[in-house]
């Protein structure tokens, strides 16, 4: 790819934990913008998106965990989200949507599935996002958007931007998993999608999960989604994000797997999401996932 359009997913209500809005600036004060430069790539920064709907902080994320927290809001955003997306395919350049909570995952696919009638998705994290108000522990809408997108869950986010699912769950893969619901469990073994858990990394290595994984899509697929979530690597790397889960990837399995992808040349959009400052450690977390953009945007390993 030559050019890259930014797109800064400014949304912290998918989930609880205040700060996750702020991730878009995190990223970019841990030069973002430089790194990918660097590597001959015209970047263009669109600047971030808002929900126009406030909520004052005493009433964020209110609710059952079988209500959806913050419906209103994560609609509105995810409407202009996939609208920004949308727009950035279109002029041909590379959208990198940078969160946020990971509740954008349904706006960047929502933009994305028009340009392609086979879309691929590799969701890069501890947890599978694939709960619906039924099934979710917490009412968070950052742990369905996977569900939302294949056509499962509230019906107005399954029809957001685009009617109709946007992703079949036989194109998605899904690598770091530690953190499933039963529920999700369910969903995935009914639907027969390619797993591979923290114990499958561990037994066959990072390498041939990722050339595995590319294998399963590439033939199939005219695109593919890259969503990385940064839980997916170990707390002890990026501790800047709100529900950590012990035993993840390490920060050197996660740029071999980007290095991987980037000589594919099959990967078409990327969500980088969960990066919260107010969470981390003098911006360590945000700039852990500048050096995974810039090892997917093809920077060589030492
Ligand atoms: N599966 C749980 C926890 C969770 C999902 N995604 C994140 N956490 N980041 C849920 O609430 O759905
Ligand atoms: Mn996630
Ligand atoms: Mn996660």
């Amino acid at each position: 790819m030559n050019r890259v359009d930014i797109i800064g997913a400014a949304t912290t209500f998918g989930q609880p934990r205040l700060g996750v809005d702020l991730g878009p600036d995190a990223l970019r004060y841990a030069n973002l913008i430089n790194e990918i430069e660097k590597l001959n790539i015209e970047v263009n920064d669109k600047g971030n998106i808002y929900s126009d709907i406030k909520v004052n902080v005493a009433e964020h994320s209110q609710g059952d965990a079988n209500t959806l927290k913050n419906y209103d809001q994560v609609m509105d955003f995810n409407e202009k989200l996939a609208k920004s997306v949308d727009e950035s395919i279109q002029q041909g350049s590379f959208p990198l949507i940078i969160g946020g909570d990971h509740s954008l995952a349904i706006g960047s696919l929502a933009g994305i599935s028009s340009h392609y009638e086979n879309l691929g998705v590799i969701w890069y994290d501890a947890h599978g996002d694939l709960n619906n108000s039924d099934t979710s522990p917490s009412g968070n809408i950052h742990g369905m958007p996977l569900a939302i997108s294949c056509g499962v869950g509230d019906e107005k986010l399954v029809n957001l931007y685009k009617d109709g699912p946007k992703v079949k769950p036989e194109n998605i893969v899904l690598i770091g998993m530690r953190d499933l619901d039963e529920g999700e469990k369910e969903y995935i073994s009914e639907n027969d999608i390619l797993t591979f858990t923290m114990t499958d990394i561990k037994e066959k290595g990072i390498s041939a999960v990722m050339r595995e994984s590319l294998e399963h899509l590439q033939d199939k697929t005219d695109g593919i989604h890259l969503s990385l979530d940064v839980d997916a690597l170990d707390p002890m790397e990026t501790p800047g994000t709100g529900t950590p889960v012990d035993g993840g990837l390490s920060l050197s399995e996660t740029l071999s797997a980007m290095t991987q992808l980037h000589d594919s040349n099959k990967i078409t959009s990327m969500d980088l999401v969960e990066v919260n400052p107010l969470l981390d450690d003098k911006n360590k977390t945000a700039q852990k996932a500048v050096s995974i953009a810039s090892a997917f945007f093809g920077k060589k390993q030492k």
